[in-house]
């Protein structure tokens, strides 16, 4: 009888997604994509970088800083709580979508397979200076000095401060190793999203932050560096591989605090921070988020891009080949 309720779920599933979606955007590893693939995507991201900001964010001076300057403002409500995957799924989407309808990109949103490089990120092709988003940062100040962004000026971070400086990076291959196999696999033996999620934001998220190193490493202004998007897309995945190995009772499994501590009070230890929550009010408080009245994170959620793109709620990223999304991992 259950495989047979499951036979139905996912058939009911598959004919509804099919009709509302269509053939979906095929996310690939970056290694796995040819030098006319990764260079299409580089371009894709300095065009970004070019186009005007939309929204009159603090300090922001395209589309690209108005994405890291989301990621900043909301940092307090978007990580260590339930929302944190769903958060990051919806502007990893954003990133795509504003790269394929303003820029021209023909292809999706690539990930960083990290479990390859784990262990050794310093010789990852992904810091190719050619077909990839250049090397490690220079001994003096971290600055990173060949690629296609060696001469992108930040105007967000570190942490909460507008600043102008350079893309920083600081490898670190025994930080790389966080992310390796292991212990995506250690994740994928908890059941209850309850579990599984902590288990996802802690070693294999870090890996890819602590790995890469400086601005990356930066829990608020981390997507001043473009390889943040990979690397968060690749956690994407990881979540999407969890709930795939049971999808009738993962595919909108949900739940977790909707603050980070106790008291609602978000204290990090990063530059900037002044000792007052520094963001709009949407989610600080301790019983109250967007359409998500009580301290649990449910499906009705609301994420916010700050007006860069339409806001959704958690329900609709919970499917990766729903109409909103409509991708997948090849
Ligand atoms: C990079 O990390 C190493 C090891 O922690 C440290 O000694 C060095 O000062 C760091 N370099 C920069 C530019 O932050
Ligand atoms: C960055 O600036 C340096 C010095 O002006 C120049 O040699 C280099 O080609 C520039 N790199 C890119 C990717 O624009
Ligand atoms: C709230 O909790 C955090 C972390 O536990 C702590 O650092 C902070 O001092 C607390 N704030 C208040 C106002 O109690
Ligand atoms: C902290 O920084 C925010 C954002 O820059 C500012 O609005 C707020 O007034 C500052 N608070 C204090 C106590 O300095
Ligand atoms: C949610 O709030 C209720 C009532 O204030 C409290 O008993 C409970 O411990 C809270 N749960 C979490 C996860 O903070
Ligand atoms: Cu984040």
């Amino acid at each position: 009888m259950v495989s047979l309720r499951f036979i139905l779920t996912v058939a009911v599933f598959a004919s509804s997604v099919k009709a509302l979606c269509g053939p979906k955007g095929q996310r690939k590893a970056w290694h796995t994509l040819s030098d006319n693939e990764k260079d299409e995507y580089i371009q894709a991201e300095l065009c970004v970088m070019g186009l005007a900001p939309r929204v009159g964010l603090p300090g922001c001076r395209n589309v690209f800083d108005e994405l890291q300057s989301n990621h900043q403002l909301q940092a307090a409500y978007t990580h260590f709580v339930g929302a944190f995957l769903p958060y990051h799924r919806y502007l990893m989407h954003a990133h795509e979508q504003i790269m394929r309808t303003e820029c021209g990109y023909t292809g999706f949103q690539p990930y960083w397979d990290e479990p390859l490089d784990a262990g050794h990120f310093s010789s990852s092709i992904i810091f190719d200076p050619v077909h990839g988003f250049g090397g490690d940062g220079r001994e003096s100040d971290g600055c990173i000095t060949d690629g296609p962004f060696a001469n992108y000026t930040n105007a967000l971070g570190p942490g909460y401060l507008i600043t102008d400086h350079c893309i920083d990076r600081n490898i670190s291959d025994s930080a790389s190793e966080f992310s390796d196999q292991s212990q995506v696999d250690k994740c994928y033996e908890y059941d209850t999203w309850e579990e599984a999620w902590p288990c996802i934001e802690a070693l294999p998220h870090n890996g890819g932050h602590s790995g890469v190193g400086l601005e990356m490493a930066n829990p608020i202004s981390s997507p001043g560096d473009p390889i943040f998007y990979l690397h968060h897309t690749w956690l994407d995945k990881v979540w999407w591989d969890w709930q795939a190995k049971d999808l009738p009772s993962r595919l909108k499994a949900m739940g977790g605090t909707n603050v980070q501590t106790s008291n609602g009070t978000f204290a990090p230890n990063v530059p900037g921070y002044n000792g007052t929550t520094p963001h709009d009010g949407k989610c600080g408080s301790l019983d109250s988020c967007p359409g998500d009245p009580g301290n649990i994170t449910t499906l009705s959620h609301v994420l916010s891009s700050l007006g860069v793109v339409p806001d959704v709620t958690i329900l609709d990223v919970m499917d990766i080949g729903s109409d909103y999304l409509c991708y997948e991992y090849v």
